[in-house]
This record gives structure tokens, C-alpha cells and sequence, in this order.
């Protein structure tokens, strides 16, 4: 209870997998820098004719996109998982065992627009790419083979992004992947004893402690968790706790939309680029079952450390001991807080 945060070295625990993040406040004590150099962006344009992904151009195969006008969803052409996987099982000696992984792998455009991202694009049109999720999560998720639905977006090159027209991606497969699984058994845990959802504990805790919420609206909350192993992570809680894309009412989708633009922009405005991360929504597994414990939420993981070009990598201890970072994820928090709503290049 009396542990100074900010000054001694402590480990973190992160309730929803279990898993614990090393924290060495004392390395940086050093203020905030913002801004610190001027990295040249191109301009894009916004239709480009050798983009695979931009409206009426052809990719990989045969393949040939529509003009599309708003999204675009389609089968990916170098799908990472299969349909018609025969369902076998290889093992020798219990010690080489592998399983046949059925799957179906689509991308998902989000704006006819080469050159814009979610921050510049519209409300009204990130709405658009929210009720395309929906719609995917109930297609895929009512397959009788699909057990989890993964829906994520790659941005920017650093995070090996292949293309920058504005996209995302679904995987989905039999087995639900490590990282809901290990959130599954934490999530019930939490829910048999206690009657509430993990989630919705802790957002009641951090709305208590206003110390780490850097974005908010009537449905969504955006915190970097305590437990934040990026330097800039967050987390997108939904206010009510309800588990699935299609338990959302209109309303929430609204807002799940205006959440994302929120905290997008503020992401652009910390270095005054277009900021790469990772992110992907964790709804619950459909498998048939209830899951009255899973919570819905979305992760941001940026990979950016302290400047436009340095990246934190994962290497070393975190390879082979423990996840770890040096800026608290309070400091992380003001410095978001602090951000303009506004993106930098409206202004
Ligand atoms: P990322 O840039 O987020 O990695 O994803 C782009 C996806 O687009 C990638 O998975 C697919 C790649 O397989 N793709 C096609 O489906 N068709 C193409 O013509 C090129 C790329
Ligand atoms: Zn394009």
C-alpha cells in the first residue's frame, strides 16, 4: 500500500493474463521532451494506381477490387489460415505435437482514401468500419469452426504494415489464440468470484483515481493500464460490460467509433507523425457459450519510445526474463492527456 510508484523499481501485475511487467521508474527522471525532431512524411495521393488495395486496381492472382465507395472487405490472397484444413493431429512421443488449424483470414479496407488513417478520417465514416466489424464478427463468428474472431489493425511501416492505404485484418479460427485464452481464464476467474466482470471493477477503480484516463465519452473509456508493458499503451473500456461486437447497441457503436477517432489523434499529436501501433479488439470467444464474465475491449500497442524514430524493442531481458519499462504509465497518461484533440494537420 505504501510502495512509492515513481521512485523504487517494483513488478506489475496484469490481472486480465496473469502476467507480471517490471517497472524502473527511477531510470527516467528526466521531464517529458514532446516533440523532438521534424521526420519528413510524404504526401500520399489519394488514389494511387499501384496501391492493391485502393478502389477498381487488381491484386495478387486475378483478383480484381471494386470501385468501392465506403469499406471493402475480401478473403485474403496469402491467407495465414484455411477452411478446408483437414482436422488431424501429429504427435510423437507427447513430446511433437501439432493439431490442423481451420481458418479463414480476410483484410478489410476501412476508407476508399490512399491517404488518409482512422484519425483523419470522419466519425461518421470510422461508424462505417465499426459496423463492418460487427458484421464480420457475426458472419465468421457464427461459422460452426470458428471459435474466435481476431480483428486487428497493423499501422505503419515499423510495425510491417505492407501497404499504408488504411486497412485492417480478421483471423478467424477454431482455437481461441493465447492471448483471449489467457484473458478467458482470468476473466472467469474474476467473474466466479466476485458477480462482476474484471473490467468493469477496474474501471470503476481507475474513474476513482482520474490518474491514468487519457480519453472518455458516455460509452468508452480509454486508460493506459496500470499493468501498460508499451511505452503509450491503452486500453478502450466499454462502460457497460457486454462481451460481443453484436451485444453493442447504436449508440455504442457511435461511440466506439468517436473513442477511436479520440484517441488516434492524440497518437498522431505526440510526435506530429502518423503513429504506428498495433490494435485489435478482444470480444468474447464464439464458441456457443455465455461468457457473462468477458469483458469487450480493445488494445493499443504503439511500439514508439521517446521519439519519432526509437522504437522500444524486445530484446534481452524481456526475451528471457520479463517484460519491462522504465516510464510509469502516470507519466505515459499526462503526456496523452496533455495532447490537443485536434490533429496536427488540421491545425
Ligand atoms: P498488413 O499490411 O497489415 O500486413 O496486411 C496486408 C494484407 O494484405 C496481407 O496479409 C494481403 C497480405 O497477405 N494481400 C492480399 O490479400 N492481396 C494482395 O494482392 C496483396 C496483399
Ligand atoms: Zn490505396
Amino acid at each position: 500500500m505504501n510502495l512509492d510508484l515513481s521512485n523504487y523499481p517494483h513488478r506489475r501485475f496484469n490481472p486480465l493474463t496473469g502476467e507480471w511487467v517490471q517497472v524502473s521508474p527511477h531510470r527516467t527522471k528526466r521531464p517529458w521532451q514532446g516533440k523532438q525532431e521534424r521526420v519528413g512524411e510524404s504526401e500520399k495521393p489519394q488514389y494511387d494506381p499501384k496501391c492493391y488495395l485502393c478502389p477498381g486496381n487488381s491484386r495478387a492472382g486475378n483478383a480484381q477490387n471494386p470501385k468501392y465507395e465506403s469499406t471493402f472487405v475480401f478473403d485474403n490472397d496469402f491467407s495465414a489460415l484455411l477452411p478446408d484444413t483437414p482436422s488431424e493431429e501429429f504427435n510423437k512421443d507427447n513430446l511433437l505435437i501439432a493439431r490442423g488449424e481451420k481458418g479463414i483470414c480476410r483484410v478489410i479496407c476501412f476508407t476508399p482514401r490512399h491517404d488518409q488513417t482512422l484519425p483523419e478520417m470522419a466519425t461518421s465514416q470510422i461508424r462505417n468500419v465499426v459496423d463492418l466489424w460487427v458484421k464480420q464478427y457475426e458472419e465468421l463468428g457464427s461459422l460452426e469452426e470458428i471459435n474466435y474472431v481476431q480483428i486487428f489493425e497493423n499501422k505503419g511501416e515499423i510495425m510491417g504494415c505492407s501497404n499504408p492505404h488504411p486497412h485492417g485484418q480478421v483471423w478467424a479460427q477454431q482455437t481461441i489464440p493465447d492471448e483471449p485464452s489467457k484473458e478467458l481464464i482470468h476473466q472467469k476467474n474474476y467473474f466466479k468470484d466476485n458477480g462482476r466482470t474484471l473490467l468493469n471493477d477496474y474501471l470503476e477503480l481507475e474513474i476513482n483515481i482520474d490518474e491514468r484516463i487519457v480519453a472518455q465519452n458516455e460509452h468508452f473509456v480509454v486508460v493506459v493500464p496500470f499493468w501498460a508493458f508499451w511505452p503509450f499503451e491503452t486500453i478502450v473500456i466499454s462502460r457497460r460490460p457486454f462481451s460481443r461486437f453484436t451485444d453493442m447497441t447504436d449508440s455504442e457503436k457511435e461511440g466506439l467509433a468517436d473513442i477511436i477517432k479520440q484517441i488516434t489523434v492524440k497518437y498522431d499529436n505526440i510526435f506530429e507523425i502518423s503513429f504506428p501501433y498495433s490494435a485489435g479488439f478482444h470480444p468474447a470467444p464464439t464458441d456457443g457459450k455465455e461468457h457473462p464474465e468477458w469483458h469487450f475491449h480493445m488494445h493499443f500497442y504503439p511500439p514508439l519510445l521517446r521519439s519519432a524514430t526509437v522504437k522500444k524493442f524486445r530484446v534481452g531481458y524481456e526475451m528471457l526474463g520479463n517484460q519491462q519499462r522504465d516510464i510509469t504509465p502516470k507519466a505515459s497518461a499526462d503526456m496523452l492527456k496533455s495532447l490537443s484533440d485536434v490533429h496536427y494537420k488540421s491545425r
